[in-house]
This record gives structure tokens, C-alpha cells and sequence, in this order.
């Protein structure tokens, strides 16, 4: 009846974030490719938010540092799918009268339509990302942290067991994924390294005893990871598009006994 966009699948929902990727990557402007700092279609509504655009809060929990600083000018803009505005760009103003000009510093993002930002990216004088913080599983708690260098992804930190530290590091040479740290049990150390060649996983360090060093490099390991990933994948795949049915995902019953993936190739 309300004339209000409600995603009513997460397929529309999705088409509606990929949308929203696919503007902004034209809006930043730095060289590099614009990393997917958008959430995976989740219909997750972060606390204190509502899917109800006309029912927005006033507090957008914004993450910008422009509040009482009347020298930076705010724009706000409304992205694709958004009835009113979700995008903020804070200013800053340099020179006076003709040689006055501004500089975009900071800029943050609704990205999910809930009425409250959930990344935000902030920039250097040459207009170049600098750093990008974010809550992709929108429940009100940064989990991804990006550095940039020359205004390309250099590092991305994420936080997988909502416990508000990192515990997985990615490193990046050139925009191009070089290694990962992952800390298994959550002590704050890595205890598995992975090296990349050409974005692909060449070789992984296991550290068994969790006393900060490799106890064997494993190729095998590299290769029953990399199939144990794949099967999640899909097993996670198939679990949301049965949610999505409304029905009991069949795929995870049938699958409930397969759990020794590593002799399974993926297809
Ligand atoms: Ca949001
Ligand atoms: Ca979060
Ligand atoms: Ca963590």
C-alpha cells in the first residue's frame, strides 16, 4: 500500500546494494579499484535502525568528524534505492573569495537502507582513500578496517567473531592480495599465514602449538582448505536461497553427513 520501496527478497535486496556499488565506484574518483565495501545483500538492520524508510532515525550514528565544525561544509545525497539521503561527503574549504576551494575529506554511506551509515572512508588533499572503516554485518560494530597507499588497498583487517578486534589481516602489493594472517583462536595472533601469487593461494603456515611460529608449511593443507571453502560456499548458497523459499534448506540436510570434505574436488 505505502508507496515505499521494500525489499521483499534478498535478491532485490541484493540488486539494490550491487546498485549502490556500482555508483559509487564512479563517484570516488581515486585511480584504484573501488573495493566492495558493501555488505553481502543482508536484510540485517543494524541497531536502532528500521527498514521503514519514512521511519528513519534522526541519528544516523554517523563516523564522519564534522559536528560542530562550521569551516567543513556537509553534502548530503541519496543513493540508488534510498527515498532520502544516505550518502554523506564532508568538506573541507581551503583559500579565500575566487581561489576558495574544497576538498572532499570524508565520506560515508548507508549501504544497506536502515538509516544508519555503516562504512565510512576518509581522504587525503589529492583526493586519494586513505582509510575505510565499516560493519558488514550491520550490527552496529565495525568489522572491516582498509588502508590505502597511493590511494590503493595496502591492508584490510576484519573482525569474523564480533568480538571488535581483528582477526583476520590481508596484505596487499600493488592492489594485488600478497599474504593473510588468520588468528584460529582468537588470542590476537596470527597462527596461519597465507602466501598469494597472482591473487591465488601458493602456500599456507600452520602454527599447531599457538606459540607464534610455523610448525609446518603445507600444500595439502592449501588445497582441503581451499575445497572446504568452496563447499561452504555453497552449502551457504543454497541455506539462503532455501531461507529465502521459506523452506528447510535441503541441501544442508543432505549434506549433514559429508562433513569430511577434503576428498571432495570442487567442480
Ligand atoms: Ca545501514
Ligand atoms: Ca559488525
Ligand atoms: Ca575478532
Amino acid at each position: 500500500m505505502k508507496p515505499i520501496l521494500r525489499p521483499s527478497s534478498r535478491l532485490l535486496t541484493t540488486a539494490i546494494v550491487t546498485g549502490l556499488v556500482t555508483g559509487l565506484a564512479g563517484l570516488t574518483g581515486c585511480g584504484g579499484k573501488e573495493q566492495a565495501a558493501i555488505g553481502t545483500g543482508s536484510t540485517k538492520v543494524s541497531p536502532g535502525g528500521t527498514r521503514d524508510q519514512s521511519k528513519w532515525p534522526v541519528d544516523d550514528k554517523s563516523m564522519c568528524d564534522w559536528k560542530n565544525k562550521p569551516e567543513l561544509q556537509v553534502s548530503e545525497a541519496n543513493g540508488p534505492g534510498a527515498l532520502k539521503p544516505n550518502v554523506r561527503r564532508v568538506y573541507k574549504v581551503v583559500g579565500e573569495g575566487e581561489g576558495r576551494k574544497k576538498t572532499l575529506i570524508c565520506r560515508e554511506i548507508d549501504t544497506n537502507l536502515d538509516g544508519i551509515k555503516d562504512v565510512v572512508r576518509t581522504f587525503n588533499a589529492k583526493g586519494e582513500a586513505v582509510h575505510e572503516e565499516s560493519d558488514r554485518d550491520y550490527d552496529g560494530k565495525i568489522d572491516v578496517w582498509i588502508s590505502f597507499v597511493d590511494g590503493r588497498i595496502a591492508q584490510e583487517d576484519m573482525d569474523t567473531n564480533g568480538d571488535g578486534k581483528p582477526d583476520v589481516w590481508k596484505f596487499y602489493v600493488n592492489g594485488q592480495l600478497q599474504r593473510i594472517r588468520r588468528d584460529r583462536n582468537f588470542d590476537g595472533k596470527p597462527d596461519v599465514w597465507e602466501i598469494y601469487t597472482r591473487g591465488k593461494l601458493e602456500r599456507m603456515g600452520i602454527d599447531d602449538t599457538y606459540d607464534g611460529h610455523v610448525d609446518r608449511w603445507d600444500r595439502d593443507e592449501v588445497m582441503k582448505y581451499e575445497a572446504e571453502e568452496a563447499e561452504k560456499k555453497v552449502r551457504d548458497q543454497m541455506a539462503a536461497a532455501a531461507a529465502d523459499a521459506g523452506a528447510t534448506p535441503p541441501a544442508a540436510a543432505a549434506d549433514a553427513g559429508a562433513g569430511d570434505a577434503g576428498a571432495k574436488k570442487g567442480k
